[in-house]
């Protein structure tokens, strides 16, 4: 086995995984290759595949300088199979196998719930591509459709990290799931992806910062999840996979924090104290702050959904078999296997939203989604000193997990942002009022004109404070015709 810090750039698949060295699972990779680079070509990012961009390829695996910034067609990005350095000696973290040697090959008896958790992550990585595909054609400037670009080619490699441990580990069946997440589309009828969140439309660029802020945070909390693995090759893959993550909610949080600095700027230019004044905000031509917060909801809650139903046997077993943990396992200091301990869990019960103690091994989703609550709502903080610093008096606030759900608990009623339980009839007025209507979606669509001048920004956006790779504000991040 090399010993994976240095990635080979040689072959067509850079990798550090010694793929030069399995001829099977080479041969699998190549043959699956052209597929993907055929999916790329016609569901990712429209109208920029000539386009030199630059970007960011992996080079290494170590924290620190892992990345080698240079132009490149996306086409010919070198998506490769990255992981984390093998831990000497690591042992199995939680569960019921605790304490026994990672595995390096699949646990016999648990292979199909493995290969479920493999395709169910695999399947966002392609849809989060295809949902993006069309936002090029109005980037707010060439900084921010580089950094769409960047993601883009990042979530593909996640792809690849999927798609490597299902041909590796699980011969014929992973290598027919190999293609079916080639196959399977964003929003299609017939065959839609498997998550709802990836069935919707990104069909702006507040949108696209919002997916990026709450959706690939949920990536980061499942990928945390997953890193915790006893299933070693699955630990070390989304360790690095989380490297990449940072930069993708970095991409969102300061997009919002730009867009939200902007608005205040043209506000107080203009002399508007009032956020809810909407109509003079827009003739501004900047997005006001009341329609941020619908979007924000909507992310929000539709992001709550993939974290799956509050009690699940589902989680619990992928606990006990010591595949899935928790946020953080390495940091808690219980029995690591949940054999007796209870975690409150926000429950619906004779139409009254309520705490219930329940055991915490059937609770895992629930606490997985807590600790997502807590990191977005640390999210939100920053954007509301964006607000205090530019002197504006509106704060974001994160709606009630109740509000707008589809799955669990609180699919089965209606609840307002403060979680107050509603008719249907008060839900329809509700909802109209707390998420983005048609109106305010319009009214976004018609800033979406692309800017494409060196270093000049859309009007409803602030231009970021630096740039990537430290380059200065003018720079070329997309040479468009090339
Ligand atoms: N939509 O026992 P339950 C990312 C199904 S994002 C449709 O609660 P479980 C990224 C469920 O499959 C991270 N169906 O489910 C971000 C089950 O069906 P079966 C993605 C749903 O398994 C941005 C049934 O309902 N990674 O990486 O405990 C850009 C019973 O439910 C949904 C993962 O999610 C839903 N939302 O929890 C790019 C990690 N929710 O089996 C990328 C892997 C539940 O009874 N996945 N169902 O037919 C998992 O760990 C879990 O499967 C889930 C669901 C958390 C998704
Ligand atoms: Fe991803
Ligand atoms: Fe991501």
């Amino acid at each position: 086995m090399p010993d994976g810090s240095i990635i080979d750039y040689d072959g067509l698949i850079p990798n550090n995984v010694g793929l030069n060295d399995d001829l099977r699972l080479r041969k699998a990779l190549e043959v699956w290759h052209p597929g993907y680079i055929d999916w790329w070509k016609q569901m990712g990012p429209e109208g920029f595949q000539d386009s030199m961009v630059y970007l960011r390829t992996a080079v290494g695996v170590g924290s620190e300088g892992w990345a080698k910034f240079d132009f490149v067609r996306m086409p010919e990005y070198r998506w490769g199979v990255l992981l984390a350095p093998q831990v000497e000696g690591r042992t199995i973290p939680f569960g019921a196998h605790k304490g026994e040697p990672a595995w390096q090959e699949v646990p016999g008896e648990y292979r199909s719930m493995l290969r479920r958790l493999l395709v169910i992550q695999g399947d966002t990585e392609p849809a989060s591509v295809e949902q993006q595909r069309y936002l090029g054609a109005t980037a707010p400037s060439l900084y921010d459709l580089r950094n769409l670009f960047q993601v883009n080619v990042e979530e593909g490699r996640h792809l690849w990290a999927m798609v490597y441990l299902l041909q590796k580990y699980f011969g014929r069946d992973g290598r027919e799931e190999a293609e079916e997440l080639l196959k399977r589309r964003s929003g299609s009828q017939d065959s839609p992806r498997m998550l709802g969140a990836f069935n919707e439309r990104t069909p702006d660029w507040l949108s696209f910062f919002m997916f990026t802020f709450f959706t690939d945070r949920d990536g980061k909390m499942q990928l945390a999840a997953l890193a915790q693995s006893g299933f070693d090759p699955l630990s070390r893959t989304c360790r690095f996979m989380l490297t990449e993550e940072a930069h993708h909610m970095f991409v969102g949080e300061t997009g919002v924090q730009r867009v939200i600095q902007r608005t205040c700027e043209a506000m107080k230019a203009a002399g508007i104290d009032d956020p809810y004044d909407i109509e003079r905000v827009r003739a501004l031509g900047v997005i006001d702050l009341p329609t941020i917060q619908k979007k924000a909801n909507l992310h929000f809650s539709l992001t709550l959904d993939l974290f799956g139903n509050e009690i699940s046997t589902n989680a619990a077993n992928a606990f006990n078999a010591g595949l899935k943990g928790r946020y953080r396992e390495d940091r808690l200091t219980d029995d690591h296997q949940l054999l007796t301990a209870a975690y409150p869990v926000l429950r619906l019960k004779d139409g009254v939203v309520k705490l219930d103690d329940v055991a915490a091994l059937s609770a895992l989703n629930m606490r997985l989604r807590d600790d997502y609550v807590a990191d977005t709502e640390a999210g939100i903080a920053r954007w509301n000193r964006v607000l205090e610093r530019a002197g504006s008096n509106f704060r974001l606030t994160l709606p009630h997990v109740a509000f707008n759900r589809r799955i669990g608990e609180f699919a089965a009623c209606h609840a307002d942002i403060d979680g107050s339980l509603l008719t249907p009839a008060q839900w329809a007025v509700r909802s109209r009022e707390a998420l983005p209507s048609a109106e305010d979606n319009l009214f976004i669509a018609s800033l979406m004109k692309p800017e494409q001048a060196r270093g000049a920004y859309a009007g409803w956006i602030a231009p970021p404070r630096i740039g990537i790779d430290n380059m200065p504000g003018d720079f070329e991040y997309v040479r468009i015709e090339s």
